[in-house]
């Protein structure tokens, strides 16, 4: 999959009128990057998994966040093991949520709350 049918997804509204986040990386190891794409803040917040190795136009879902919140992406390496993850911040109007996933297995490989306890709801970036 290519930013090219991410792009026709967008035209085909798969996500929706909310708008949408997108990282890119290299999120399995083999070498090609592949395209994390999440849902703005809006009716189904999500984030999915378009990896370049499938070429499938169903991305994998990776986190369905609450009803209105929003979800932001980002590439990182959570464990260290030289292979990009799948970093998300939940939105606005919900706990700070971040969680980390694997690229390869699609498992939680993290999950943390910031700002834990103050009632903050402003939103987290990740980058
Ligand atoms: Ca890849
Ligand atoms: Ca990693």
């Amino acid at each position: 999959m290519g930013v090219s049918a991410v792009h026709a997804l967008l035209r085909r509204g798969v996500f929706g009128s909310a708008g949408v986040r997108v990282a890119a990386g290299d999120v399995n190891g083999d070498g090609v990057s592949d395209i994390v794409v999440s849902v703005g803040q809006g009716a189904s917040p999500r984030v999915l998994l378009y990896r370049a190795d499938t070429r499938t136009s169903e991305g994998q879902i990776l986190w369905t966040g609450p009803l209105g919140s929003g979800l932001r992406v980002a590439v990182a390496d959570l464990d260290g093991d030289g292979v990009l993850d799948v970093v998300v911040g939940q939105g606005k109007y919900a706990q700070p949520l971040v969680r980390g996933y694997s690229g390869s297995t699609f498992l939680e490989l993290a999950g943390w709350q910031p700002f834990a306890g103050n009632g903050f709801l402003g939103g987290v970036l990740v980058s």
